[in-house]
C-alpha cells in the first residue's frame, strides 16, 4: 500500500536549520518567516514565556557552552528531567551544537539512567536539580565518570553548574546539509520488538521529513490561532516531536506541564486559549469521566491528538460528544519518528476507533506467515519510508530485505485506506502509553534469590484502559509462595521507573511455558491469564 497524499518537500537539512533558517526561505519552508517575537514555549505553571528569538539567541549561546565544556558534534547528551523551560533549551542547544540528544525517563531509577548514559556514551548530562541524588547513585555504574554536569535550573545553585553557567556566545550552528542530514540527532530508548531496551537513531532527516509529512495531516493548525498542550514527557518520541520541535515549524507554542495532573490541565487549557492538546487513551478516560470539566471553559479547543496505544471507538466517540471536539487518533512507534498512520482533521465521521491513513511518503505491507494478506484481513503491518530510523546504535541490521522494517503490530486495513490495530504479536507492553520490555524485567526478576524462572506480560485493564504488566513467576525450592509476590512486588518497585511496575500482578506457577528452544511462550500465558 502507498500512501495516497502528495510528497511534500524532504529537506536534507539540520533540524536546527530547518526551525531556523539561517536565511528567509519562505518559498521553500514557510517556517522561515515566523517572527522572532512569537511565543514559543510558555511553562503552564509559573507562564514564563520563552519566545522563538530568545530560544534560538539562548541555543546558541548554549551550543557555545558545550564546545567549551568539549563536547563535540555527534557526541551524546543526556537530558534528565521533568519537561521545564531548561529542559528546551538545553536540547536546543545540543541541537545546534550538532550534539545527538539523549533523553532519559524522569522516573528512571539509578541502574536505568546509568544502563542508557552507558550505552549512549553520554559526554556530558543535563540534571534536574531534584533527581541529582538519584544521579550520584547513578554515577557509580558509568563507564564516565567525571562527565561534566548542567543542572536544568534556572536558578543558581551551590556548588554546581547551571544552564546559564555555560552560555557562550551566540555563533553558528553547526550544518547538517546533504548526506549529513543521515547523521542522528536524537537516541530516544525503544525495545522494538524484542528485549532490552535499544538507542533508537533518528537522524535530522527522519525529524524534518516526519514534521514536514504531518503538514497535509494537521494543514488546519494556524500561527496566531494554535496553541499545543504538552504535559507527555518530552523523553517520549510523542513528546520530542509533538511538542518540542514541531510546534516550532508551525510557528504555533507550545504549553509545557511538568506532568499529567487533571487540574493544572484544564487551568492551563482556559488560561491559554489551548486549542491541540496531546493526550494518550488514559487521559481520554479521565477527562471523559471527570466532574471537574464543567468549571472551566475549554471553548477555544479544537482538535485532540490521541496516539501510543489503541483508543477505542465507543471512548473516543463519547469524548467527541461531551466536549464537542475532534478526536484524531494517530498511530506510530519511536522507530517511525513516530508517525505512521494518522487521521486528519478534515477526517471523515464515523472513524473513531480507526487511526487514519498512511501519512505521506509511506509504503506498507500486511504480512501474514511471509505472505501478503488482502484487504479486511489482519496482517503484521511492515512499513517503508523517509520517517525510518536508520537503526539501533550499536545492533545489527534490523531490517527485512527490500528495507521493510516490521512493526510488530497487526493491523487491518479497508478499501478506503483506513488502518486500525487490532493487536500486537511483539513483546512489547504498553503502561499508559509508555514502554515496558518484559525481557528487562524477567531479567531483573532473575537476580531475586527467591525465583527460579519468569515470564512476564501484559494484561488490559479495562477500568484504565491499559496494559498492566503481570509476571509470572516460578518459586525456588523453600521459597515462601504465600509472601512471594507481596515481597516481589516491593522489590521490584524499588529498582525501576514507575510505569515499569508489576501492577498487573505477580502470580506463582510450577512451570513457564517454553517453546523447544526456550523461548517463553507468551502466548500461552497470555491465555492463561484470561482465563484467571
Ligand atoms: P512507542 N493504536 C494502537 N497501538 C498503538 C498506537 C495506536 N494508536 N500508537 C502506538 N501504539 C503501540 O515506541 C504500538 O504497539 O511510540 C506501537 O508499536 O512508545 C507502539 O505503541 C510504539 O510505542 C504519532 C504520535 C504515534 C505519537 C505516537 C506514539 C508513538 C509511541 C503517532 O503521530
Amino acid at each position: 500500500y502507498h500512501s495516497d497524499y502528495p510528497v511534500p518537500i524532504l529537506p536534507a537539512i539540520s533540524v536546527f536549520h530547518y526551525l531556523f533558517p539561517p536565511t528567509p526561505t519562505a518559498s521553500v519552508y514557510p517556517q522561515g518567516s515566523w517572527s522572532p517575537s512569537l511565543p514559543a514555549f510558555i511553562d503552564g505553571v509559573s507562564s514564563r514565556v520563552l519566545s522563538r528569538g530568545e530560544l534560538r539567541e539562548t541555543a546558541l549561546r548554549v551550543a557555545d557552552g558545550l564546545r567549551r565544556l568539549g563536547v563535540k558534534p555527534g557526541d551524546a547528551a543526556t537530558i534528565w528531567g521533568a519537561n521545564s523551560l531548561e529542559w528546551v533549551l538545553a536540547a536546543y542547544g545540543c541541537v545546534a551544537a550538532g550534539v545527538v540528544v539523549s533523553p532519559a525517563n524522569a522516573a528512571y531509577a539509578p541502574h536505568e539512567l546509568a544502563h542508557q548514559m552507558n550505552d549512549s556514551g553520554a559526554r556530558v548530562a543535563f540534571i534536574a536539580p531534584d533527581l541529582l541524588p538519584t544521579f550520584e547513585e547513578a554515577r557509580k555504574e558509568l563507564k564516565y565518570k567525571d562527565i561534566p554536569v548542567v543542572l536544568l535550573s534556572d536558578m543558581p545553585v551551590r556548588g554546581h553548574r547551571v544552564l546559564a553557567d555555560i552560555y557562550g556566545v551566540a555563533s553558528e550552528a553547526v550544518s547538517f546539509d546533504g548526506v549529513r542530514a543521515h547523521e542522528t540527532a536524537w537516541l530516544c530508548y525503544s525495545s522494538g520488538t524484542t528485549g532490552l531496551p535499544k538507542g533508537v537513531m533518528t537522524t535530522h532527516h527522519n525529524i524534518t521529513t516526519q514534521i514536514q509529512t504531518t503538514m497535509p495531516v494537521f494543514e488546519k493548525l494556524e500561527s496566531g490561532r494554535d496553541v499545543i498542550l504538552g504535559f507527555l514527557p518530552l523523553n517520549h518520541i510523542y513528546g520530542t516531536i509533538y511538542m518540542l520541535l514541531l510546534p516550532l515549524a508551525y510557528g504555533i507554542p507550545t504549553v509545557l506541564l511538568p506532568r499529567f495532573d487533571e487540574l493544572a490541565a484544564l487551568r492551563a487549557i482556559q488560561t491559554h486559549r489551548v486549542t491541540l492538546p496531546l493526550f494518550v487513551p488514559p487521559v481520554v478516560l479521565r477527562l471523559l469521566q471527570s466532574s471537574n470539566t464543567a468549571g472551566f471553559d475549554l471553548s477555544s479547543l479544537r482538535v485532540v491528538m490521541s496516539a501510543a496505544a489503541p483508543l477505542q471507538e465507543d471512548l473516543s466517540a463519547a469524548f467527541e460528544n461531551k466536549f464537542r471536539v475532534k478526536v484524531i487518533q494517530a498511530y506510530g512507534m519511536t522507530e517511525a519518528t513516530p508517525g505512521i498512520t494518522s487521521m486528519s482533521s478534515a477526517m471523515a465521521p464515523g472513524r473513531a476507533g480507526w487511526s487514519g491513513r498512511l501519512m505521506p511518503t509511506y509504503q506498507a505491507r500486511l504480512v501474514d506467515e511471509g505472505a501478503d494478506v488482502p484487504p479486511g484481513q489482519p496482517g503484521e503491518l511492515w512499513v517503508r519510508g523517509p520517517n525510518i530510523m536508520k537503526g539501533y546504535l550499536g545492533k545489527e541490521d534490523c531490517f527485512e530485505p527490500g528495507g521493510w522494517f516490521r512493526t510488530g503490530d497487526v493491523a487491518v486495513i479497508d478499501d478506503e485506506g483506513w488502518f486500525k490495530i487490532v493487536d500486537r504479536m511483539k513483546e512489547l507492553i504498553k503502561y499508559k502509553g509508555l514502554q515496558v520490555a518484559p525481557a528487562e524485567l524477567e531479567a531483573l526478576l532473575l537476580e531475586h534469590p527467591d525465583i527460579v524462572d519468569t515470564g512476564v506480560i501484559g494484561v488490559y485493564d479495562k477500568a484504565q484502559v491499559t496494559e498492566l504488566p503481570r509476571a509470572y513467576v516460578v518459586a525456588a525450592p523453600g521459597a515462601d509462595r504465600a509472601r512471594l509476590p507481596a515481597a516481589v512486588d516491593a522489590w521490584v518497585a524499588a529498582r525501576v521507573a514507575q510505569h515499569k511496575r508489576l501492577r498487573g500482578g505477580i502470580v506463582v506457577i510450577d512451570e513457564i511455558p517454553k517453546s523447544p528452544s526456550g523461548k517463553i511462550l507468551r502466548k500461552e500465558l497470555r491465555a492463561r491469564a484470561e482465563k484467571e
